[in-house]
């Protein structure tokens, strides 16, 4: 017990102060230790409290993340994924959660019910025909009988998520479009609604029926190119193709009609890996650059056994006009490479050429694009001709800093002219060309109106190109004058007459293909075609830019599309 005693007291005199001011150096020691341990457990708290703030920092940023990824798979539903070798497909019904200005929506919804009235109109009276006629309800087979609204259709209904009717529309092309026809077919018309139309929607929806027809149709167009000079003859028969050039020309070919197919082919030449379709047309852009001139104005006739132009008008209206539109455009559809700078070059040359035919009104300036007989200039420009501002202002960026803002200035200033091509009639729609007359601004010439694209698809551009929502304004009061003047029970009419609004009984394919495709895009977020992965052809197909092949190097298809899809596999391109 002594010995317990004594043991339990040796270890509590730790305890006691006093043992320790006897002994400074185990003072001195347990100083150290106590400083130690403090500093210690303060070191730990501090990280902890360092590690607890970067956790809800990272929390954040997890968050915030979360929230664009988010955004970015709204926007990825209506764009299409940059990829040269996979297929792409937009599921425009996901279009509805996007969270656009809610006026862009609301005018979208508009304008697609405008292409759902003019469809229905078409499936109830003129199911497979060219063209409807509302007035008197029946179709007309003003192309050939190759259901040229249906097909300049496709794509539209297909970008508006009209799927029911572009399924419709699909197993018509796929069960009865026949294109052995004994019929005198426009080259030029049919390849840029049929061919176009047909690569559009293969693009769009991945189904191969649409390439094997536009094969098909092309195959049968193709002899219209075997002439002496290789520019092409403008009217084939598609059964038999033999062919020749309309009469009023003097047996010579159209230069619009002869340099609007590039697109077309060489768009085809990637997809089936047959270079045959580009060879033919890139030839006849190598036989116009010959001779070519130096203001890059070519008169509207051209003789397809030299090969050279005839003393005829130029022009960027009727019978010119998507000439110059296609050397811009093949240089963009060729990824603006090296081995397309030609068409840049040459594009560039009309450019200034154009810059020649620039005047302004008097009293109000309105820019406008005279048309030229020899060395005179008319003072005259068709609602044609309002492609060009979009034309300009999309191959405006491909210029220094000084000729870029120069033209797209110019174009903006063409724009407002042709808006008021519009706002000057009773109706407010255009007429078909004007005049300009000193003193008294514009007049129109030849009042119809027949439901044409070429201000929208301009309006469409500019918006696009300089984000200005000035060009939505006017486009949506184009609409509405569309709307007022133009809706009839069964479709649109084009109007005989845009002083009086008396109407005609024509519901153009073109309205369908171009002019409501461009309304619908002008209130659509930029990504839905992005211009940066699609060009559209003259009739407002989008083809999607690919790899070019390289004529006698032929390989492997490019690779877009190259097997059907059924819209039941979903989407692809990555959405
Ligand atoms: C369309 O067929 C095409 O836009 C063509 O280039 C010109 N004419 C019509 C529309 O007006």
């Amino acid at each position: 017990m002594a010995r317990t005693r004594s043991s339990s007291s040796i270890r509590w005199r730790y305890l006691n102060p006093a043992y320790y001011l006897k002994r400074p150096k185990r003072l001195a020691l347990l100083f150290v230790a106590f400083v130690s341990i403090s500093f210690f457990v303060w070191d730990r708290q501090t990280l902890v409290r360092e590690h607890e703030e970067e956790i809800l920092m990272l929390k954040e940023e997890v968050e915030r993340l979360q929230i664009e990824l988010g955004e970015l798979k709204h926007e990825d539903v209506v764009s299409v994924k940059k990829t040269n070798t996979t297929t792409t497909k937009i599921d425009m019904k996901k279009m509805d959660g996007l969270a656009t200005d809610p006026v862009e929506a609301q005018r979208r919804e508009k304008v697609k019910d405008a292409m759902l009235h003019a469809w229905t109109s078409y499936e109830k009276y003129a199911w497979g025909h060219d063209e409807l006629q509302p007035q008197s309800k029946n179709g007309v087979d003003s192309f050939g009988g190759l259901g040229a609204t249906l097909i300049d259709s496709l794509d539209t209904l297909y970008i508006m998520g009209l799927d029911e009717q572009f399924q419709r529309a699909r197993e018509w092309v796929a069960d009865s479009l026949d294109f052995n026809k004994n019929y005198d077919a426009s080259v030029f018309e049919t390849t840029i609604r049929v061919v176009g139309g047909l690569l559009s929607a293969y693009d769009l929806s991945g189904d191969s029926i649409f390439l094997e027809k536009a094969k098909d149709i092309a195959d049968r167009l193709l002899p219209a190119w075997n002439t002496p000079s290789g520019i092409p003859y403008n009217i084939i028969n598609l059964a038999h193709g033999n062919a020749h050039n309309p009469g009023w020309t003097g047996g010579d070919s159209i230069l619009a009609d002869s340099g609007t197919e590039q697109l077309e082919f060489i768009a085809l030449s990637q997809r089936t890996g047959d270079s045959k379709y580009q060879q033919k047309v890139e030839n006849v852009i190598t036989v116009l650059n010959k001779t070519f001139p130096d203001d890059g104005l070519l008169p509207i006739y051209i003789n397809p056994h030299r090969g050279t132009h005839s003393h005829s008008t130029i022009t960027f209206g009727a019978m010119g006009d998507s000439f110059y539109e296609y050397l811009l455009k093949v240089w963009i559809q060729g990824n603006k490479t090296a081995e397309v700078k030609h068409y840049r070059d040459m594009w560039e040359t009309s450019m200034k050429g154009l810059l020649s035919l620039v005047r302004k009104t008097a009293p109000s300036s309105f820019t406008y694009i005279s048309e030229k007989i020899g060395n005179s200039l008319i003072d005259k420009m068709d609602e044609l001709a309002c492609f060009a501002p979009g034309m300009i202002a999309l191959g405006s960026s491909g210029y220094g800093p000084d000729d870029s803002s120069k033209f797209l200035n110019l174009a903006e200033e063409l724009a407002w002219t042709c808006y008021n091509f519009y706002q000057s009639t009773p109706t407010k729609l255009a007429g078909e060309n004007y005049f300009f007359h000193s003193g008294q601004d514009m007049t129109v010439g030849t009042s119809w109106n027949i439901l044409r694209p070429e201000t929208v698809e301009s309006l469409f551009y500019l918006w696009r190109l300089t984000g200005n929502k000035t060009y939505q304004e006017w486009g949506w009061n184009i609409f509405q004058a569309f709307e007022k003047n133009s809706r009839v029970e069964s479709g649109y009419v084009g109007l005989k007459d845009v002083n009086t609004g008396v109407k005609d009984n024509m519901m153009q394919s073109f309205f369908l293909a171009e002019t409501l495709k461009y309304l619908y895009l002008l209130f659509s977020p930029p990504s839905v075609i992005s211009l940066d992965e699609w060009v559209f052809n003259t009739e407002a197909h989008p083809l999607k830019i690919v790899p070019r092949i390289v004529p006698g190097e032929e390989r492997k298809p490019s690779n877009i599309n190259v097997r059907a899809r059924t819209r039941k596999e979903g989407r692809f391109g990555g959405f």
